[in-house]
């Protein structure tokens, strides 16, 4: 305590401060937090390194506006008391000029735990020291997975609560007093603090959400949460392939997209290449209608997904959509059920592409073979069996009962450290939280209908007494879910290019936050194609979006029919399923 009164009378006149004089590492290691801040937590002082980077531009940021900024990357390790561990963070500080008191914690993607400079600089546009850190993990740029086993067999725990929640709350807590003595900011003065992720980002946001309250507010994407279930979904359109003895080529699925998106694309009232309402799709759309579809693919050197054939050369394709082709596509929309036909999990949407179902070309018999997602795989081999491989070299053997079974050992092992969700969230809420949830309608990676799971779980296990209207608006106080038509896996989507982004949802939320401005639908901007720039507004769940004269006039509307498709009993498990 005594150190933090020496603190603020030295730094009484940061407010004067250029961002030069901000960016020293003597400056820098006076406004660490005190020793004892954090119980547990000790810095090391000595460790401190700035930077100071002027003119840095912000372009074609998924989540932030064009910008350009100036700032002072702070970056210092810290150790946990009794353990011999070293965990870095670094804080990009703006100019104490355009210092908006703000702070905005950062999260990553896939395994990583930090999106290196793209988060943190769009939280300097807005005014805010942005934090990151590389959760132990050895440095920025090291995976989770690098050192999650110690050994075969033997997991490195410590490994799995940093990234499961631990991480990225130690770095909040430290980044916001670092940010109070930075710019000596006066009791009572309000220090915003938000959190900016998608994918696994925003599974990373959800698990501060669910258990603290360090945050004011939240913009999460497609969250990655669900942990178990999410990692085998990426598994089930292979095993789909393998159950049904049919490997599609790309080109022939894409046909199948491509005759979706046309069917289903006037059903929103607006026939402009985006399918706004992928519920009427599922609801009137006959997938068998695409049999016979003429399909032809130029050869390319290069594919995209995951697995051992991400990348591989593709010859060629042409020919006519075939039956086996469209069960297959089927099957997977219809989402993993077990052998006594119960459900297990659900799938994408009707529209979204099947990036999880790529094959791969074997130059050498001139077949197409199952190409193991990379992601789903790696959750069998290293988070399951404890091997020190990524690679799952086949699915012999392997039917839907088996990923129900991969799903609930993940579940049960993981369960307080990544399935992140927790369903009550008092905490966050009492502190006066808000949360903007996003979700690409036509998402291929996350299901889109797992972040309506999600926000129906915590309306029934929030408001248990009220009907479904109240408790939804109840509920809307707080955390508001958007589906965002057309859009991919955390942005734009190439096979739906007109469908907008909500690329200022920071500036919507900051707005509620900090002004009480609840946003009513979140603001969009098209990023592709010939309409690039176009805006878009986007209607809030439960209501849906329809347009009316002539595609001119967009409505939210209540479809319980729609409502309810996207809605499961996962009877596959006897535990309930947030
Ligand atoms: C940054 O941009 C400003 C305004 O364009 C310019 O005056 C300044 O010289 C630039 N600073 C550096 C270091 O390039
Ligand atoms: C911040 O600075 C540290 C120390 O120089 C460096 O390792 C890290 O990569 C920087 N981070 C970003 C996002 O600029
Ligand atoms: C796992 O394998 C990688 C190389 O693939 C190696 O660098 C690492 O040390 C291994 N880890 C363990 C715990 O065996
Ligand atoms: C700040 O507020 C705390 C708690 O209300 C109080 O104990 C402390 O003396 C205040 N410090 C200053 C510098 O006003
Ligand atoms: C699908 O549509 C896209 C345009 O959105 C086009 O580039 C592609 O060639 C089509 N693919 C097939 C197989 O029809
Ligand atoms: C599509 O065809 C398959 C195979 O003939 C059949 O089992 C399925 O019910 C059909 N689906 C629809 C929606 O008609
Ligand atoms: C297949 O192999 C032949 C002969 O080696 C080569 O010319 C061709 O480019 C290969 N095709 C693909 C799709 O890899
Ligand atoms: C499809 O491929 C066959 C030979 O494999 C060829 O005869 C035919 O012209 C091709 N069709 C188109 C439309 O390219
Ligand atoms: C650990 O598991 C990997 C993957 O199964 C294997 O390649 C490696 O040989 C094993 N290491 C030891 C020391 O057994
Ligand atoms: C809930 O509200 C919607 C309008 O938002 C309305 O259409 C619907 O009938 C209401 N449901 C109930 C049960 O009141
Ligand atoms: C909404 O997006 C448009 C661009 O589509 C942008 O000009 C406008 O400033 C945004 N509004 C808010 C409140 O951020
Ligand atoms: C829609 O467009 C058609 C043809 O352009 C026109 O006849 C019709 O009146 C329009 N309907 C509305 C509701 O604007
Ligand atoms: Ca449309």
């Amino acid at each position: 305590m005594r150190m933090l009164f020496c603190l603020t009378a030295s730094v009484a006149s940061a407010a004067a401060l250029t961002l030069d004089q901000l960016c020293t590492t003597s400056y820098a290691q006076s406004a660490l937090p005190a020793e004892g801040f954090y119980q547990g937590i000790t810095i090391d002082a000595s460790s401190v390194v700035t930077t100071l980077t002027t003119n840095y531009s912000i372009s074609s940021n998924t989540f932030f506006p064009d910008a350009t900024i100036s700032y002072c990357n702070i970056s210092f390790a810290y150790t946990h008391n009794g353990r011999d561990d070293l965990v870095h963070v670094a804080y990009w500080v703006p100019d104490p000029s355009q210092f908006q008191n703000r702070f905005l914690a950062t999260g990553g993607g896939g395994l990583a735990i930090n999106s290196g400079s793209s988060t943190v600089s769009g939280g300097v546009s807005i005014g805010a020291v942005s934090g990151l850190t590389d959760g132990g993990f050895g440095n920025f740029n090291t995976q989770e997975d690098a050192h999650f086993l110690l050994a075969n067999g033997t997991i490195n725990w410590e490994n799995v609560y940093m990234f499961g929640y631990q991480a990225i709350h130690e770095m909040t807590v430290l980044g916001k007093q670092l940010t109070k003595n930075l710019f000596s900011m006066q009791n009572g003065t309000k220090l915003y603090a938000y959190y900016q992720g998608c994918s696994e980002g925003g599974r990373e946001g959800w698990s501060q959400m669910q258990r603290f309250d360090e945050l004011d507010g939240a913009s999460v994407g497609a969250p990655a949460f669900r942990f178990a279930h999410q990692q085998i979904q990426h598994l089930y359109s292979n095993v789909v392939e393998h159950t049904l003895g049919y490997y599609p080529p790309p080109c022939e699925l894409q046909a199948i997209v491509n005759a979706t998106i046309k069917f289903c694309d006037p059903l929103d009232g607006k026939t402009d290449g985006v399918v706004a309402r992928s519920d009427l799709c599922k609801l009137q759309f006959n997938i068998n209608s695409t049999i016979g579809t003429p399909y032809n693919c130029a050869a390319s050197s290069g594919g995209g997904g995951f697995g051992p054939g991400a990348g591989a050369p593709t010859p060629a394709q042409n020919g006519t959509v075939s039956a086996q082709a469209v069960a297959v596509a089927q099957t997977i929309i219809g989402g993993l059920h077990d052998l006594q036909g119960r459900q297990g999990y659900f799938s994408y949407q009707p529209a979204a592409s099947f990036v999880d179902a790529q094959t791969k070309y074997n130059n050498a018999t001139g077949k197409w073979e199952v190409s193991i997602s990379g992601l789903g795989g790696e959750f069998v081999t290293r988070y399951l069996e404890l091997r020190n491989t990524s690679t799952l070299t086949s699915l012999e053997g392997v039917t839907y009962d088996t990923l129900v079974e991969w799903i609930y050992d993940l579940w049960q092992r993981y369960e307080d450290s990544f399935q992140t969700t927790w369903p009550d969230l008092k905490r966050f809420q009492s502190a006066g939280g808000k949360v903007i949830h996003y979700h690409g309608e036509s998402d291929d990676s996350i299901p889109a209908a797992s972040s309506v799971r999600y926000w129906e779980s915590v309306r029934s296990i929030m408001y248990p007494g009220l009907g479904y209207n109240e408790s939804a608006s109840q509920l809307q106080d707080f955390y508001r879910l958007y589906l965002v038509p057309g859009a991919g896996h955390c942005g734009a989507n190439s096979g739906q290019p007109n469908g907008g982004w909500p690329r200022t949802s920071m500036t919507q939320l900051i707005d509620w936050v900090e002004n009480g401005v609840a946003p009513e639908m979140l603001n969009a901007t098209v990023s592709l194609g010939a309409n690039k720039g176009q805006n878009q507004k986007i209607c809030m769940w439960p209501l849906r979006p329809l347009y009316g004269g002539n595609g001119t006039e967009l409505q939210c509307v209540y479809d319980q029919e729609s409502v309810d498709t996207w809605q499961y009993d996962l009877d596959a498990f006897k535990m309930p399923v947030y």
